[in-house]
């Protein structure tokens, strides 16, 4: 074992193989008959022993060697036909922004790549709506030799794919660019998140309607009550854009389009238009409202504005440790997080432990997709004193994330859409974790 590593747990005594008091359990005993534990073991008359394994959780070899195994067993809850929930003991939610246009995933607790459906992050700009999928039609129409409807059933006869995939509103980390006030990975980055989205290639769709050949933009336009519509470049739509009907393997959750959203992957979340209803091609830009307003980035020290800014640049987050938490004393942690890009797939994260004064690999955890969340890890052994902890991710393009002073001399710091700079977090002496501002 790693020396570093022998202050983690605690050391086991013989009373440690009792069963622990069972008060709280969520359980009730007298659901099942009251058959001896042996026979139930041997696979006796009144269990099958597909029933036993549901009744006998075993704890480890414990419960497989010793003749008093059965002292341990908890007992359990027969399989039902049901929509599975998460153990009472879980707590993690989402957090609602106080005006209820968005909620934020929870970063520091999450542990892979894969944000779980119920906790992906929301942003919309008037509410959910409920659509009843018997009744939505997508609507292909404009530029197109047979304009088209199709309904969630006609969708899914078409040829499919399945795609891993982060989604980032470029209004992500605007709120890190500027103050510290913010105290969590969640409310500091909790609007991107990755799912795996199934669906339809919008070029197949394209070549089912045919296309006319001066097609150049498509409006892509929800059902929402905002109507929210972008115009996106005919490149991307033939490219690798999709209308997706299905979220980590189940339909889209209402919040994040149900029953079907656009998807183009890399850019901006707003153009990910949800609860799709329409497409429209044409051959100039439709300037809509979030084309002429708010979806243009200012950029403060010059006074332009970027109309269209479409990609996510790379950026990384450390999500443990992160703000609001307090490490336990000095030893072994491993620091974790997650990195992405909109142009291709993560090169490299590099972690600093001195506020970015050095840097060292931190190693990718497999498999490491395009446009994607990808897992970093860094063993780190903390020895106490006030540290400040970055990640940095490089993507395959070459792109290096910049720092906060970076981006301020470069683009100043305004409205803060698309900011991608380092975040730091402070561990303070006696292990509380906050977040800071590093010139
Ligand atoms: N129809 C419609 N599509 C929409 C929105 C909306 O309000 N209405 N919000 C956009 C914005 S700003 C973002 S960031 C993403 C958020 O996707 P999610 O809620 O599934 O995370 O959806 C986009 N698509
Ligand atoms: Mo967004």
């Amino acid at each position: 074992m790693d020396q570093t590593q022998e202050l983690i747990g605690e050391p086991m005594g013989e009373s440690d193989l009792e069963r622990p008091a069972q008060e709280d359990c969520p359980c009730k005993e007298d659901m099942f008959p009251k058959a001896s534990r042996r026979q139930v073991l041997r696979g006796g008359s009144l269990l099958t022993a597909a029933a036993a394994s549901v009744l006998l959780p075993r704890r480890g070899a414990l419960a497989a060697d010793a003749d008093d195994a059965g002292s341990w067993t908890v007992p359990g809850q027969l399989a039902k036909s049901d929509y599975g929930t998460r153990s009472s003991y879980e707590t993690v939610v989402r957090e609602a922004t106080p005006a209820g246009t968005d909620a934020l995933t929870p970063h520091q607790s999450l542990w892979g790549i894969i944000t779980p459906s119920g906790l992906h992050f929301e942003r919309h700009h008037n509410g959910v709506p409920t659509i009843d999928p018997a009744q939505h039609r997508l609507l292909i129409h404009g530029m197109v030799d047979r304009p088209m409807k199709y309904s969630v059933t006609d969708l899914k006869r078409f040829p499919s794919v399945s795609r891993t995939l982060f989604i980032e509103c470029s209004g992500n980390s605007g709120g890190a660019a500027r103050s510290a006030a913010l105290k969590t990975a969640q409310a500091t980055h909790g609007l991107t998140s990755t799912s795996e989205w199934t669906g339809v290639r919008v070029s197949t769709l394209m070549s089912a309607v045919g296309v006319k050949d001066s097609a150049a933009w498509v409006l892509a336009e929800g059902a929402d009550g905002a109507m929210l519509s972008r115009s996106v470049p005919i490149d991307k739509i033939m490219d690798d854009a999709f209308v997706a009907y299905a979220q980590n393997g189940e339909a889209i959750r209402p919040e994040n389009g149900y029953p079907m959203r656009l998807i183009l992957p890399g850019w901006e979340g707003n153009i990910n238009v949800k609860w799709l209803r329409r497409l429209k091609i044409g051959d100039k830009p439709f300037m809509t409202r979030e084309e002429t307003g708010k979806y243009t980035d200012l950029i403060t020290l010059t006074g332009k504005a970027r109309q269209f800014s479409w990609v996510m640049e790379a950026k990384s987050l450390i999500t443990f440790p992160s703000g609001d938490m307090r490490l336990p004393g000095k030893g072994f942690y491993e620091i974790t997080g997650i990195a992405w890009s909109g142009r291709a797939p993560i090169e490299r994260v590099e972690i600093s432990t001195d506020g970015g004064k050095s840097w060292s690999l931190a190693a990718l955890q497999e498999p490491i997709l395009p446009k994607a969340h990808t897992r970093f890890r860094y063993p780190w052994f903390w020895d106490g004193s006030e540290a400040i902890i970055e990640s940095r991710a490089t993507d395959q393009t070459g792109y290096v994330q910049p720092t906060k002073a970076f981006l301020t001399a470069h683009e100043g710091v305004g409205p803060t859409y698309h900011y991608n700079g380092i975040q730091s977090w402070k561990i303070s002496a006696d292990g509380s974790v906050s977040n800071v501002l590093v010139a």
